[in-house]
């Protein structure tokens, strides 16, 4: 098993990367999934590896996005399965929303593998298997999607998401919440609320802001507000200013 100090600097990072090479040895993660993963620590690394108040923002955002929605769903791939299951079953409770495995790189084997252990994790109901929707405008394999899952949602959370599906996802006017370290990625740019943030941090962010919300009591009119008044291209903004200008400037 891990054994790594406590007291290491960046002990949350190599803990981040020790998950997802034993989410590559259990077939969950896929081996590009390793070079994503080296991505997402170089921008976390100059982003201080802590929560921007921009990508708290949005985080609020998400989550007033989530409550007010009629069917949100949550799509998880093989990265966002090694590194934060359990996190992703709290936000599907806390919001009410559906998870549904959907894979860039798709195998029978590897959506298995993700949805046993989901369920390991306490997930009731994971979508992804029936595979009986397609997005349109992307190549069929990666089109795939459970039309009573992501194809008839409103709201869909995409972590870590290729940048031709997100635009496609963009087309059918879901509302998109993305999750991506990189703020000049397409993904981010075409999310109608980018979270530039870490999976590992950002899941358990949006769950704490939608708990919050709802414990206060908020409206319809008082979660529409913030959506409304969230402004993704200020915050892609923001958190390119603070990778270009090192850790003080937000
Ligand atoms: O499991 P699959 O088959 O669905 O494949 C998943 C990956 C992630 C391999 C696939 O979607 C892919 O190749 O993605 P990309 O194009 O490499 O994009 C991944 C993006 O996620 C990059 O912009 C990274 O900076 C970012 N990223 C990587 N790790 C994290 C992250 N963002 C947030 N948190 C992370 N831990």
């Amino acid at each position: 098993d891990i054994e790594i100090p406590e007291s290491h600097p960046r002990y949350q990072s190599l803990l981040t990367r020790h998950r997802i090479e034993e989410g590559v040895e259990k077939g969950i993660t896929s081996r590009q999934g390793l070079i994503a993963q080296g991505r997402g620590e170089a921008f976390d690394y100059l982003l201080g590896e802590r929560t921007i108040p921009s990508a708290d923002e949005a985080a609020r955002a998400a989550a007033a996005h989530l409550l007010l929605a009629d069917h949100p769903v949550i799509s998880v791939n093989g990265n966002v399965a090694a590194l934060c299951p359990g996190e992703i079953v709290e936000l599907a409770a806390a919001v009410d929303a559906d998870i549904e495995v959907n894979l860039f790189n798709r195998t029978d084997e590897r959506m298995r593998a993700i949805v046993d252990h989901l369920r390991d994790h306490g997930a009731d109901e994971v979508k992804g298997l029936t595979a009986d929707g397609r997005i349109p405008g992307i190549d069929h394999e990666r089109a795939k999607v459970d039309a009573d899952g992501i194809g008839s949602a409103d709201v869909v959370v995409v972590p870590l998401e290729d940048g031709d599906r997100a635009e496609a996802l963009g087309a059918m006017d879901k509302v998109e919440i993305v999750v991506d370290l990189n703020p000049m990625s397409r993904s981010a740019q075409v999310a109608t609320v980018p979270i530039v943030d870490n999976i590992v941090r950002a899941v358990p962010n949006i769950t704490a802001h939608a708990r919050d919300l709802r414990d206060a009591g908020a409206t319809r009119e008082e979660l529409e507000t913030i959506v409304v008044e969230f402004d993704a291209d200020a915050a892609l903004d923001a958190a390119e200013r603070a990778i270009r200008a090192g850790t003080d400037d937000e």
